[in-house]
């Protein structure tokens, strides 16, 4: 926090700068303290640019001053950098039989989106028994497993291939609880569904099972590697 408050130029009373009069009004509070001398004019973010961030000159004496009142951990935090150290993820989401049949692909199709999720694969297919049946693999000793594979042979689903940051538990939490009448209203399933046995859409539940899955429903060459125009609006 202290580098945060230091190097974005805001006041903040708990840092070691809070020797420094910290008034949030007017020019006083940047003529008080002395990163203003450093950032010149006021910024209401935590960091105004990124050249603040990469490029401190240590010969300055501002910085100097600042470093060495600082603690002896100088705990600089670095978004970008813990952004960039974040793993991308894949997820495997699929509209079921019953939500294509109730023209919910779309919609469905629309909240990934919406998100800022990248689509990498997308196609409608007929599923056969033998691929319902490695799908749910891990269902096979459950009394409604044999229900369950029937369910979702009954007719084409949509398969997606989604791919984002943080996508496998976001993306359940888009879709909700798997009993739609105990999911949240906002989710998928608790604003369209009412049943479990007919709850509209699938989403991986971990990482691995995300490229498990996209490797089972797709072929070599159905996914496409792509740069979303509006990635920089997504990701500082
Ligand atoms: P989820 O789809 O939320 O990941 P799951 O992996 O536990 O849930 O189960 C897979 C699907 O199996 C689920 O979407 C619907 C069906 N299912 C699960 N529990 C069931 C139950 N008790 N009765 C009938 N179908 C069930
Ligand atoms: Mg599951």
């Amino acid at each position: 926090m202290e580098a945060l408050a230091a190097f974005g130029g805001v006041a903040s009373t708990s840092s070691s700068l809070g020797r420094f009069t910290a008034k949030t009004t007017g020019d006083s509070y940047y003529t008080q303290n002395p990163i203003s001398r450093f950032s010149r004019k006021p910024h209401l973010s935590a960091f105004p640019s990124n050249s603040q961030l990469f490029s401190l000159n240590p010969s300055h004496s501002n910085v100097k001053t600042l470093i060495r009142r600082s603690s002896t951990k100088p705990g600089i935090f670095l978004p970008h950098l813990v952004a960039s150290l974040e793993q991308i993820e894949e997820t495997y989401i699929m509209v079921k039989p019953d939500g294509v049949q109730r023209g919910f692909v779309g919609e469905i199709i629309s909240r990934f989106e919406k998100k800022g999720f990248k689509l990498k694969g997308l196609k409608l297919f007929q599923c056969s028994k033998e691929l319902a049946e490695e799908h749910y693999k891990d269902l096979k000793e459950k009394p409604f497993f044999p229900k369950l594979v029937d369910y979702i042979t009954s007719g084409p689903v949509v398969c997606m291939a989604w791919e984002g940051v943080g996508v496998v538990a976001s993306a359940r939490k888009l879709i909700g609880s798997t009993n739609p009448l105990q999911a949240e209203p906002g989710t998928i399933r608790g604003d369209l569904a009412v049943q479990t046995g007919r709850n509209i859409v699938h989403g991986s539940d971990s990482p691995e099972n995300g490229k498990r899955e996209i490797a089972l429903w797709f072929k070599e060459g159905e996914l496409v590697e792509w740069t979303p125009a509006q990635a920089p609006w997504l990701r500082e």
